[in-house]
């Protein structure tokens, strides 16, 4: 149990430029994060000067001097906003809230660390030319986090310099390589570069992004393919480039889509949702019925607190589907995700190398020497 003597929240800038929320609680900090590419189901958000009002104000009121667990302060929050997706009180509030009250609280419980999976060359909402949102990579031999993050930043930049001979190249939010190279190709050069630098590849279509309601664009390559086309077309990417990882590959809606997808490749690749599971136990629990995924991305924000997020991870956990601790695009220094992932055991981290999301990479090397008998989670 913890005492609230303080709480209070003020606004902080994340990686894009956007206000948004740090509380504060027994003068230990969270802030919440933002997405680009968000989907329909995530819990809402409200205006950051609303919400700092609220906190500063009537929710400093209602929490001030009684004791909490993780779990009852979050219900209460959950309680006191009374809609399904917080669209009362705002995702946002709710978030950096409970994110506070976990670092206050946080205490290092587990060993086995998970796997970064970084993106190293981004597209679509994001900035860049690829309609994929996001080409990773996880460094799967790494004994240890710091091996992995130190073959993670090398794999960037032997990308970016093979990038580089083919013309100009940029970063995006997330800090990937943006370039105007066809995507054939940049698979190409990722299973290049594993030739010298082991790593799994894997994507993140953001399929909701190109979904258009009839076909899923493929503007800058010009295409436009319907239903059975996208299960073609990610079972061929799939198979063609070994994926081990394909995240959103059809719209959020589209649980028949993953379906179809997972029963083709799902032996060998995690068919993750992301827009279609939004770290929400039912609708998680729908996906399960549909066997729709083996994995399922894990974004605190995305339901509004840490004991909505870990209810998820749990059904997941107990469904056998891979929980992948996630940033978002709009983060802050705040490194809260980087904590959750070891004490949930999740096995892989989805991370970028922006300057935010090297503050979770560093936490987790932190955490590493913290613990004890450490060890790469088992995969
Ligand atoms: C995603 C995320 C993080 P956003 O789609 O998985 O990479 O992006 O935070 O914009 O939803
Ligand atoms: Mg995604």
């Amino acid at each position: 149990m913890i005492k609230i003597t303080d709480l209070k929240a003020d606004k902080i800038k994340d990686c894009r430029g956007k206000w948004t929320i740090e509380a504060e609680i027994n003068g230990t900090k969270g802030a919440a994060p933002g997405g680009t590419s968000k989907g329909i189901y995530e819990a809402k958000e409200i205006d950051v000067e609303d919400a700092l009002l609220l906190i500063n104000g009537s929710l400093k009121e209602k929490f001030m001097g009684r004791e909490f667990t993780q779990e009852s302060f979050d219900n209460e929050l959950k309680k006191t906003d009374e809609s399904q997706d917080f669209s009362n009180i705002g995702g946002n509030t709710s978030t950096a809230l409970s994110f506070a009250f976990f670092n206050h609280g946080f205490a290092l419980k587990k060993s086995s660390f998970p796997f970064p999976l970084v993106n190293i060359f981004g597209g679509g909402k994001h900035g860049g030319f690829s309609d994929i949102q996001e080409f990773l990579i996880m460094p799967h031999e790494a004994k240890s986090f710091a091996e992995a993050f130190e073959t993670s930043r090398q794999f960037y930049n032997a990308f970016k310099s093979l990038a580089e001979k083919r013309g100009p190249v940029g970063r995006n939010i997330e800090g990937a390589v943006t370039a105007n190279i066809r995507q054939e190709d940049v698979f190409d050069m990722l299973l290049k570069v594993a030739e010298d630098m082991p790593a799994k590849i894997g994507i993140d279509a953001a399929s909701s992004e190109l979904w258009n309601g009839e076909k899923y664009v493929y503007k800058n390559s010009g295409t436009e393919l319907d239903n059975g086309e996208q299960v073609d077309f990610m079972k061929e990417i799939a198979e063609t480039y070994n994926l081990f990882y394909a995240e959103d590959p059809f719209d959020q809606d589209d649980f028949t889509g993953f379906s179809e997808l997972k029963k083709k490749i799902g032996r060998r690749t995690l068919v993750c949702g992301d827009d279609l599971t939004v770290t929400n136990a039912e609708r998680l629990k729908m996906a399960l019925d549909k066997d729709a995924v083996n994995a399922m991305i894990v974004k605190p924000n995305q339901i509004g607190s840490v004991t909505l997020a870990l209810k998820a991870v749990e059904v997941a956990k107990s469904a056998g589907v891979i929980n992948v601790m996630s940033h978002r695009s709009g983060e802050t220094s705040d490194s809260t995700i980087a904590r959750l992932a070891v004490n949930w055991e999740t096995p892989i981290i989805k991370i970028g190398l922006a300057d935010t999301d090297i503050a979770k990479m560093n936490e987790l090397v932190r955490l590493w020497n913290l613990a004890e008998k450490p060890e790469m989670a088992k995969l």
